[in-house]
């Protein structure tokens, strides 16, 4: 790769709206997990997805399963993000990140959802008490492969954080296997959400056959969509979904490498962020699961601004805008244009 090129993207402010968090564990950590939990057998060549390498979907969610037997207490959260996510972000020139993650119950740690989110909010609190130049949010997720009870007691979680955790928490996120569970169960658990002031941002149509469940959840409509891989007509979309959104002007979260290792898109130059650049509607670089795709935002922006020929301004305009997209106040919308604007001079 271009070295100057290299210099610009890495020192770009960034803003990251979509990482989960067991999905944004490198290598390095995932080595420190292995070296605590040796009994596990687990090696670290089962957790990431190297150049060049391509995976099932199917495969990539298998991958998660591993994770999530290394990361089982709240000792392994509190090191997980602290100590790495959130600090490699911040290396990264991130300054602004949310944060998603499903909390989970383990039985045999005692780790309990609520203790989950309470973990990783006091993450961010110890990297902000720190100093570290990146202000970080988090998002509730609900799996959807667990159904409507589960999602609604993933709201009533959610609603507590919101209240209780001094703007940190802001929303709730929908994820989880595409081809696993079903939308129009999650529909009470999301409307709650929304009524409740929760912002929300849901994958939608990351595979095909999610049409139908895609143009209900629409209706929402939801703050952000996550992927969006089949909404136009050219996959296999069509025009009704695409002016739902444009209508709502919903901004998208594009995850190039994710989708391209996880081959729901063939190519890089065949993904659907050319599609809704070129109408120029809001769209967002994200990594989705940096650790497991082997990537970091850096690497996303300078990977489309190669693939479909954008210009340094052009990237710059694009990591701007992504602030007018995040779930916290309007405050914290002003004081990242200031520190973009105050950024600028050092990079052009
Ligand atoms: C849908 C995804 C995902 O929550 O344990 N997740 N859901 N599509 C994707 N595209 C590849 N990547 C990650 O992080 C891991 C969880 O995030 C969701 C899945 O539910 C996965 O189990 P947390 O921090």
């Amino acid at each position: 790769m271009d070295g100057e090129a290299e210099l610009f993207y890495r020192q770009l402010p960034k803003v990251e709206l979509h990482a989960h968090l067991n999905g944004s564990v490198s290598v390095r950590t995932i080595d420190r997990l292995i070296g605590r939990k040796p009994h596990l057998n687990i090696q670290h060549s089962m957790t990431a997805i190297g150049k060049g390498q391509r995976r099932t979907l199917d495969e990539c969610f298998q991958v998660f399963k591993v994770i999530h037997q290394l990361v089982d207490t709240e000792e392994d959260i509190l090191m997980v993000s602290a100590d790495h996510v959130i600090r490699e972000f911040a290396a990264d020139s991130v300054k602004y990140l949310e944060l998603r993650s499903t909390p989970r119950e383990e039985k045999n740690t005692g780790l309990t959802k609520k203790g989950y989110i309470e973990t990783v909010i006091r993450a961010i609190q110890l990297c902000k008490d720190e100093g570290l130049d990146i202000d970080v949010r988090f998002l509730v997720a609900i799996d959807r492969r667990n159904g409507t009870q589960v999602a609604m007691e993933t709201v009533a979680l959610a609603e507590q954080f919101l209240l209780s955790s001094d703007g940190l928490v802001v929303g709730l996120d929908l994820s989880g296997d595409p081809t696993v569970g079903n939308g129009k169960a999650l529909l009470p658990a999301l409307e709650r959400a929304k009524n409740c002031g929760l912002k929300m941002s849901l994958h939608l149509s990351e595979v095909q056959s999610q049409l139908e469940e895609t143009d209900l959840l629409l209706n929402l409509p939801p703050n952000r969509i996550g992927h969006g891989t089949f909404l136009h007509p050219e996959v296999g979309g069509s025009q009704n979904l695409v002016d739902k959104v444009l209508k709502n002007s919903i901004p998208l979260e594009l995850c190039l490498t994710s989708n391209v290792k996880g081959q729901t898109v063939p190519s890089y130059s065949q993904h659907h962020f050319k599609y809704w650049y070129q109408l120029g509607h809001p769209s967002v670089i994200c990594t989705d699961d940096k650790g497991v795709f082997s990537t970091d935002l850096s690497q996303e922006y300078q990977l489309a601004a190669s693939t479909f020929g954008l210009s340094h301004a052009a990237m710059w305009k694009l990591s701007q805008q992504a602030i007018d997209c995040i779930f916290a106040p309007e405050t914290v919308k002003q004081q990242l244009r200031q520190k973009w604007t105050d950024l600028q001079p050092q990079l052009f």
